[in-house]
């Protein structure tokens, strides 16, 4: 009798697990066939086939597929072909995975509600590696993450195994993901430890079908702490040795094992130049024992030190000197821009600069700078700027995403990264809208061509609803945010105002000079009682000079800078005249509040979408709105007010007053 009744209770509760709307099901919310088909026919036998089986044979309510493999050119990659008829569906492709992908393609296009009789689709990726690196600790925490702990569940692998893991994986595949770092770049020497890779032994297995390799955060001083070498030094043979005998273990595990990412000789991490060595020694080291392997090293060129007197600079300068002078199996991997994953930045000066040396960029999915997974801020655009910046590195039309596919150099291989912003959060990432984020990093790194609006369609689409009365707006308010989120935190330039090592709110008076004056807010923004702004024009730090012409002429010259990087390059008096007449100061006061007018219209657009969507998403989102709104006016007061105590001037009347003191 009591087992009766757990089953009438499992069946009234059953429709509400099947359904949960609390975000777990990110943008694979396919219907589900009431019993699976059997419609997929295939001249291919492996894992990653049977997964592309089973989620067409669960979820495709269309016409019958054919997965066939077929002859491509090398160049076609992990590409596919879509063909059809009203009777059948045929995809083709070179590999499993490319079929695996066409099958995602179709499931996507059915959430978009797209039609399947005469399709003609032809893809293949932009990028061969398309990589999300995470910053989760050994013991569970993420830096700079906002989504609880780390989905790795070290003190359980590998004996126990989380269902997410795969979950993971899978929703990788489903937006083109291939490969993945899962440690933090501030890594721990234990990682390479042969408890640990036992551990990374089975999340590789589960990852592989999906097509996902896995790489590794190097520390550099791993051969001392580990090996007890004397010391880490890339030229002495014992430290090589070490090297060579782990990556012999690691791929003996792992025999598709994709490689070491390194932050070394930055924010206090141990590398080469400890020993009197360059970065090349450094990472040439270790691409000589990945190689026999196939394995690559990304080697981070985030480097900066309170001794710079300008932090946007030192990349370069420690860089430039060194091209031509890394392994094949090496590539640079750059932050968009020179500072530091700011709400905006102008692009690094490194991208086109080194014409020897393969690059990638390394964008920063994670909101750490743009009010965590507490903000709706949609990063596409800010990813597509970067991408479509013209460096002019060989004449126009040079930019970022052409230099690191391959288009404008041939290259062994190209790649593209993003720092992750999942956790174990029920919803992944924190904020609903985040979700979005980590989809348009693998759909930009599918295709560097796809518009930010084209990509938040199809993710409104496929997350919430086709209703237009739903897409139109939320499309609108998701491509504004980006711009939003600059203006009431950072506009015309202005950055790394942020408070502490937190990096949440305003704290634009923060002065640490006397411990790391690189990582004062008044060392970025430099206000005194001519103006504000950071003069890196030929009058001040000259990082203008970094820039391939015209672009170093542009920036150099405030007449013809961007005025939203006006504060970036120049030291701008608080009365200059902006383009529309208004002067700088005021166009500061302007910025700030349009931003909170903007967190609250979307607050107003919000409350309209109960009816196309599910309370539970709908109340959550509602709620992280009303805190932005309350942190959009925390930034403009405290900027506003404290940049006054320079400007000397009035808030304009018709600008919202400060409710702060
Ligand atoms: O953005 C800064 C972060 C650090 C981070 C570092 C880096 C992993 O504040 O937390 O460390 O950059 O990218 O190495």
């Amino acid at each position: 009798m009591k087992n009766f009744r757990h089953y009438i209770l499992l069946f009234l509760i059953l429709p509400f697990i099947a359904f949960a709307e609390d975000g777990s099901q990110l943008w694979l919310r396919y219907p589900v066939n009431s019993k699976p088909r059997n419609i997929v026919n295939s001249n291919s036998k492996s894992p990653t086939l049977e997964i592309a089986k089973k989620e067409l044979n669960n979820h495709w309510s269309g016409q019958p597929i054919d997965l066939k493999i077929d002859k491509f050119p090398d160049s076609f990659k992990d590409g596919y072909k879509i063909i059809s008829t009203p009777k059948k569906i045929t995809v083709l492709a070179k590999t499993d995975l490319g079929l695996l992908y066409g099958s995602y393609h179709l499931l996507n296009l059915q959430q978009q509600k797209g039609s399947f009789s005469n399709l003609n689709i032809e893809e293949k990726p932009s990028y061969d590696i398309r990589i999300l690196n995470h910053w989760d600790n050994l013991d569970g925490t993420i830096e700079r993450g906002y989504a609880g702990h780390s989905l790795w569940k070290w003190e359980d692998l590998p004996n126990k195994i989380s269902p997410r893991c795969e979950e993971y994986a899978r929703a990788n595949a489903s937006v083109g993901i291939n490969a993945t770092v899962l440690n933090n770049v501030n890594a721990s020497p234990n990682m390479l430890r042969e408890d640990y890779l036992k551990k990374v032994k089975v999340l590789a297995d589960i990852f592989r079908p999906y097509g996902i390799k896995v790489y590794l955060a190097v520390n550099f001083s791993s051969p001392k702490v580990l090996g007890n070498t004397k010391d880490s030094d890339p030229l002495n043979k014992d430290v090589q040795k070490w090297w060579k005998d782990k990556a012999s273990e690691i791929y003996k595990l792992i025999p598709d094992f994709g490689g070491f990412l390194v932050k070394a000789n930055s924010e206090g991490e141990p590398g080469p130049q400890d020993y009197g060595r360059t970065h090349a020694d450094g990472a040439n080291m270790m691409a000589d024992v990945l190689k026999p392997y196939g394995g690559i090293v990304m080697w981070r060129a985030f480097v900066y030190s309170p001794s710079s007197d300008d932090r946007a600079k030192q990349a370069y300068l420690e860089f430039m000197p060194l091209d031509g002078k890394f392994r094949d199996n090496v590539i640079i991997q750059i932050k968009n821009g020179p500072v530091d994953f700011q709400p905006r930045e102008p692009f690094h000066p490194l991208f086109g600069a080194m014409k020897k040396t393969p690059q990638m960029v390394e964008f920063q999915i994670t909101q750490e700078y743009l009010g965590h997974s507490n903000h709706l801020v949609y990063l596409a655009p800010l990813f597509k700027e970067n991408l479509d910046s013209d460096t002019y590195s060989d004449g126009k039309g040079s930019t970022i995403a052409k230099i690191t596919d391959g288009t404008l150099r041939s290259a062994k291989f190209t790649a593209i990264s993003a720092v992750a912003n999942i956790g174990e959060d029920t919803n992944w990432t924190g904020h609903h809208f985040a979700q979005s984020n980590w989809f348009a990093f693998g759909r930009l790194a599918w295709n560097n061509d796809l518009t930010s609006e084209q990509i938040a369609d199809e993710w409104i689409k496929m997350t919430f609803t086709n209703d237009d009365k739903f897409v139109t707006p939320v499309k609108e308010m998701m491509l504004t945010s980006r711009e939003t989120a600059v203006d009431y935190m950072m506009p015309l330039g202005l950055h790394h105002i942020f408070a502490g090592g937190h990096h949440y709110g305003p704290e634009p008076w923060g002065d640490y000079k006397g411990t790391r004056a690189d990582w004062s807010p008044v060392y970025y923004h430099r206000a005194d009682a001519q103006g504000l702004g950071f003069d890196r024009s030929k009058t001040g730090s000259d990082a203008v000079s970094q820039y391939f012409p015209p672009l170093n002429e542009i920036y150099g010259n405030i007449k013809t800078t961007p005025e939203n990087l006006i504060l970036w390059f120049h030291h701008v008096p608080w009365d200059y005249r902006m383009k529309d007449g208004k002067t700088m100061w005021e166009e500061l006061c302007y910025k700030y509040d349009l931003g909170v007018h903007e967190v609250r219209d979307y607050q107003k657009l919000w409350n309209k979408m109960l009816p196309y969507i599910d309370e539970q998403r709908f109340s959550e989102v509602k709620d992280k709105l009303k805190i932005q709104a309350e942190d959009a006016v925390w930034w403009k007061d405290a900027c506003l007010l404290y940049f006054q105590t320079y400007s000397n001037r009035p808030i304009p009347d018709n600008i919202e007053k400060p409710v702060h003191k």
